[in-house]
């Protein structure tokens, strides 16, 4: 089922590197089946009204609500931009974005009718795959050559511009491969490894990977235990896998401007046992690298900010692992809607014993934790940082913020549903998945006017 697994995930068997499969990742049969996916789940899981809003006349006298003391709205309209402008904190110049002030500082609420439309027009975007209309995605699997017994993995290390969504204009970031996130590179314990980065900026770098018991001289910090790599220069990293789990490779150089510019990766050590890696552990099916970021692009998920967050697509009682590691400069407590998750690691090593139940974790930078999600709720489960600030504002939801979508088996009775439909005297605008939801009684596509 690779046309409905999301970019960011690997079928979990990597004893034997992976080939990227870009073309089955996002054709038009992955772009198709995952939008369909997410609008089937959120019917059968009766939720997401939001499709249906804007057909309703906005309900006239619905008192404002504010946080705190109200405040006028800004010049010029709605303290909510049109949905095409990025949010205040989604939007963000390398400098000057997003704020780290987290007072709670909404500024009054819009009119009721202004919120509904820009969070619909958001949503909609979502709905409609605005991942797979992105181009550039980061965390594509990296092949390694053969010299000998040494895996040899050739970088270069780029000025990009990158698209955090579909709407807002290119930012100057940097990349591996030129890619944000990076090429995730998946090894073995004990494999030997050699990690050549070739510099195509204007800048120094010099690269570390964070996690991994190596050499001194193999542990990447410019002026300490090498030389700054320049402009133009590469530099090879030698070392042996021996530290298992999920880690990173990113820059230690200039690194809140670097990192928070996209230099960073994933480097994930599967135990040499095969019966210790999470296929094998704990039956998952798809293996999800999650890194996020808070500076350039604003609050990034796989560098996307929603409505691009690719959203996880699972089949009702599939198990699924997720890495999430954290390459910002704030922590993000993430929460999953409708179902726990097993916490399993924190930074590559196994809890054990010790695994714990939670359904909102807190990642601090530089961390990474390993859960593993049963997708054992049917419907489109939203799953954000609970920073919300992060998350959702006067313009909708942005930023930190995609949805775990649990698809039910399909039924003899929706099938038939759906055959029946053109039969019936009800809306069958927006396609044959909403329209067998409400042959099958789904009221979340329906008008709804408030009292
Ligand atoms: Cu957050």
């Amino acid at each position: 089922m690779d046309a409905v697994t999301p970019q960011a995930s690997l079928p979990i068997d990597l004893s034997v590197p992976q080939p990227s499969s870009p073309a089955d990742a996002d054709g038009p049969a992955g772009s198709f089946s995952r939008r369909g996916f997410l609008r089937t789940a959120a019917i059968a899981g009766g939720g997401l009204v939001a499709a249906s809003v804007a057909a309703c006349a906005p309900a006239a006298g619905v008192p404002s609500w504010t946080y705190g003391p109200s405040t006028a709205p800004p010049p010029g309209g709605s303290p909510g931009a049109s949905a095409a402008a990025p949010s205040a904190a989604a939007s963000a110049a390398p400098s000057a974005e997003p704020s780290h002030d987290h007072s709670p500082a909404p500024s009054g609420s819009p009119a009721a009718a202004d919120h509904d439309a820009e969070a619909l027009a958001v949503v909609t975007r979502f709905l409609d795959g605005e991942y797979d209309k992105v181009e550039g995605a980061g965390n594509q699997p990296k092949q390694p050559t053969l010299d000998g017994d040494v895996k040899v993995f050739e970088f270069t290390v780029d000025a990009i511009q990158h698209k955090v969504d579909a709407v807002k204009d290119p930012v100057a970031a940097l990349g591996f491969d030129a890619m944000w996130p990076g090429p995730r590179v998946d090894v073995v314990e004990g494999d030997k490894i050699r990690a050549i980065f070739k510099n195509n900026m204007q800048e120094s770098t010099g690269i570390h990977f964070h996690g991994q018991r190596l050499p001194n001289s193999m542990d990447g910090v410019p002026l300490i235990t090498q030389d700054p790599i320049h402009p133009g220069d590469s530099f090879t990293y030698e070392f042996t896998a021996r530290t298992t789990g999920s880690h990173m490779y990113h820059s230690h150089h200039n690194a809140t401007d670097q990192v928070g510019r996209g230099l960073l990766g994933a480097f994930i050590v599967q135990p040499k046992d095969p019966a210790k890696r999470y296929d094998q552990l704990y039956g998952a099916t798809q293996d999800i690298v999650w890194i996020s970021n808070d500076s350039l692009g604003g609050f990034t998920i796989n560098g996307r900010g929603f409505p691009a967050t690719a959203p996880i697509v699972a089949s009702l009682g599939e198990k699924i692992a997720i890495r999430f590691m954290n390459e910002g400069s704030m922590m993000h407590p993430w929460h999953l809607h409708g179902m726990p998750m097993h916490v399993v690691a924190r930074d590559g090593y196994p809890l054990g014993s010790a695994a714990f139940f939670a359904d909102t974790l807190g990642v601090n930078p530089g961390e990474r934790w390993d859960v593993i999600v049963t997708a054992e709720e049917p419907g489109a489960w939203a799953f954000h940082c609970h920073i919300l600030p992060h998350a959702e504002g006067p313009t909708g939801m942005f930023g930190m913020v995609t949805a775990l979508v649990v698809n039910p088996p399909a039924t003899a009775s929706t099938i038939l549903a759906s055959a029946l439909l053109p039969s019936l005297s009800r809306p069958t605008a927006g396609g044959p998945i909403r329209s067998a939801a409400l042959a099958g009684g789904s009221t979340a596509y329906t008008c709804k006017i408030p009292a």
